[in-house]
């Protein structure tokens, strides 16, 4: 099979999101020649028709499929009619067009919402549909789980070459700081900014506290994704993460003292908890020799940095205070 080479032509569907534009990030800092792009504006990834007609255009020999709705506990708890309608179909028409246009090479990216709420912790891939989803995101998982599937049915049926990786909960520079949307470490980021800026002491965090989660810098998740590209080729999903957790009010302190240090966090057990925790098991991914290599703390003071030097656009943006 044909190895991708910084001469393929590369299509990363989503490239102005989080993950996709790591992801062009690390194929321009290996001097990739041919990064193929289309915005929403260009190209509408729910489209078959119009997908069709750019893959049959542009001719990519590699896909990474990483473009959909995606959002925090609050964004998937209030519009799942949007995170399975959108993701459902996006992942079809791109799977569709890369088997009709002979894509050599695609990697889906999935995300650790789709293992049932009550699996066994460390998750292992093959927990996979073996019990109840979180309720907060059953629609979006669905639609997750769907695109699994489609790799797998091109795989069986066509013989593509489609990949899965399923990343933990992810951050970094590039994240969606608006509090409607945003993922927990953005939101708090955000949140613990303003109150100092606005010479606030105390700082809200949502729900008990208690719930843990895995965080991965998504530059460690675009490493990952040229590895597997380049190095993985089998029907499976592989998990991707640090192996590591911890709760949501440490994770919480860990913010504060970055951010804001001194300022006091209050529990608001209103907002939903969602999963109670959710570890992935990276033992498959380090078999293979892959291994994160940015630890939280350091990645979180990079995201950081990153938010102060973009102040200006996120204020234009999501009316972030300076
Ligand atoms: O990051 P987050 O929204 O994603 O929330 P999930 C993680 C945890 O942080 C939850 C708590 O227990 C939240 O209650 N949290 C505390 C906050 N303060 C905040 C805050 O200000 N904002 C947010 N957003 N959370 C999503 C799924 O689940 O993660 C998706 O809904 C997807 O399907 C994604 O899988 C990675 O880990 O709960």
């Amino acid at each position: 099979m044909a190895q991708i080479q910084p001469d393929s032509r590369v299509f990363v569907a989503g490239h102005a999101g989080l993950v996709g534009s790591a992801i062009v990030r690390r194929l321009r800092s290996e001097r990739f020649t041919t990064i193929l792009t289309a915005t929403r504006e260009q190209l509408d990834l729910r489209d078959q028709a119009a997908v069709n007609y750019w893959f049959k255009a542009n001719r990519p020999e590699y896909v990474f499929l990483v473009a959909g709705t995606v959002g925090g506990i609050w964004a998937n708890s209030t519009r799942p009619a949007e995170f399975i309608y959108d993701n459902m179909l996006i992942h079809a028409t791109v799977v569709h067009a890369a088997h009709l246009y002979g894509v050599a090479k695609l990697l889906y990216l999935g995300s650790s919402c789709i293992y049932p709420r009550e699996c066994p912790q460390p998750i292992r891939e093959e927990y996979l549909l073996t019990g109840p989803l979180e309720p907060t995101n059953e629609p979006y998982a669905v639609a997750k789980i769907a695109g699994i599937k489609l790799c797998q049915a091109y795989r069986r049926q066509y013989g593509c070459h489609f990949i899965s990786a399923m990343p933990t909960n992810l951050y970094g520079p590039g994240d969606n700081f608006d509090p409607r949307s945003s993922h927990v470490i953005a939101a708090l980021m955000r949140r613990f900014h303003e109150a100092r800026v606005n010479g606030v002491d105390q700082v809200t965090v949502w729900g008990t506290g208690t719930p843990r989660r895995e965080f991965l810098h998504v530059d460690d998740l675009a490493d990952a994704c040229l590895f597997l590209m380049r190095g993985y080729d089998a029907e499976l999903h592989v998990n991707v993460g640090t192996g590591q957790d911890q709760t949501i009010g440490e994770l919480a302190a860990l913010v504060r003292d970055i951010v804001h240090p001194g300022a006091e966090i209050v529990l608001d057990p209103g907002k939903p908890d969602g999963a109670p925790r959710k570890l992935l098991d990276v033992s498959r991914l380090h078999a293979m020799g892959w291994c994160h290599k940015v630890g939280l703390r350091d990645g979180v003071a990079d995201t950081y940095r990153w938010f102060c030097e973009h102040l200006g656009e996120l204020r234009r943006e999501n009316g972030v205070v300076a």
